[in-house]
């Protein structure tokens, strides 16, 4: 399983060398990340993701399109700039209530470009 992991991830790394941006999207999950949201032109994938209450989540967002894009939340957390093609990984939480993310580029989030954070019992 975990060489499986290493060779997806060698692969998507090829891709992302390569300058393949249109490739569908794949599960990839860097080795450091327990979710991964992949944010599209203009949207994000998956838009709903689910967090056991209490506990910090290391979220890997990667950009698979064209432009720049964040995201952020209402308490103040903001991922900072994903410029296209590249991805990082950051710390969510400890969240104890539900809540939606969004991207703060002007207009993305009028565009539809909304995460929903789902906290499940731990
Ligand atoms: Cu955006």
């Amino acid at each position: 399983m975990r060489r499986q992991r290493d060779v997806i991830a060698a692969a998507t790394l090829l891709a992302l060398t390569a300058g393949c941006v249109a490739e569908p999207l794949d599960a990839a999950l860097p080795d450091d990340a327990d979710v991964l949201v992949v944010a599209e032109d203009i949207f994000f994938a998956p838009d709903r993701i689910e967090v056991p209450a209490g506990e910090v989540v290391r979220l890997h967002l990667r950009n698979d399109g064209g432009i720049v894009h964040d995201l952020v939340l209402d308490d103040g957390w903001e991922s900072g700039d994903v410029l296209p093609g590249q991805g990082a990984t950051f710390e969510l939480g400890p969240r104890t209530t539900s809540t939606v993310a969004w991207c703060s580029i002007p207009g993305h989030r009028d565009a539809g470009m909304e995460l929903e954070i789902v906290v499940t019992d731990g």
